[in-house]
């Protein structure tokens, strides 16, 4: 019997060594993962740090799949791309990374674990989270949250810019 699938969304972020390749090689690895299937892809965004402010600008994205893998299977799988990218995690908050992929949704669930929150904490707030996801899904509603376009209407864009169609 076929399992089900679920869509999902990814959040992409980098801004240590050349970030906008990194991007692009963990799209293709996500892409490749056994059980997952690229929906869409945003453009590429440059946005200003949200944390400490001695750090370079980041390069966000948003992706949808669609996956037979379970949340926590795909949360998996995604630590070992950043893993794979030299993401070191230094346990400062917020501090600078190769490479961040996030579970923003899984479908419409809501899942508060020890080790995976869904939908992503941040996700109401973030500029470089909720423009992309815009884009390739204005339509969407942020399960206890309300409808994206809402989110975004309040969300200053804080001088974020697309830098790149893909
Ligand atoms: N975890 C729980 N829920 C999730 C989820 N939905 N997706 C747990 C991914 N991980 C989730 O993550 C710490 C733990 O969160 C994981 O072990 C997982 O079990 P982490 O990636 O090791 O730590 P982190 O990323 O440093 O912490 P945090 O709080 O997740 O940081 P964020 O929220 O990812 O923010 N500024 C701009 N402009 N653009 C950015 O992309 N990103 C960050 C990182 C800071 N500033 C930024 C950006
Ligand atoms: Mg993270």
């Amino acid at each position: 019997m076929p399992f089900d699938k679920t869509a999902a969304y990814i959040g992409l972020g980098a801004n240590l060594g050349d970030p906008i390749e990194t991007i692009k090689s963990a799209r293709s690895a996500i892409s490749k993962i056994e059980g997952i299937r690229e929906l869409a892809f945003s453009s590429l965004y440059r946005s200003a740090p949200m944390g400490p402010g001695d750090q370079p600008d980041y390069i966000n994205a948003v992706m949808s799949v669609e996956t037979t893998l379970g949340p926590l299977e795909l949360l998996r799988k995604l630590q070992a791309i950043e893993t794979a990218h030299g993401r070191v995690r230094k346990g400062e908050r917020w501090g600078p990374r190769t490479l961040d992929l996030d579970l923003l949704l899984y479908g419409r669930e809501i899942i508060a674990s020890e080790v995976l929150t869904v939908p992503h904490p941040g996700i109401a707030d973030r500029e470089f989270v909720l423009y992309p996801l815009e884009e390739i899904a204005p339509e969407l509603e942020i399960p206890g949250k309300g409808r994206l376009a809402d989110l975004v209407r309040k969300c200053p864009q804080r001088g974020l810019r697309v830098i790149e169609h893909v």
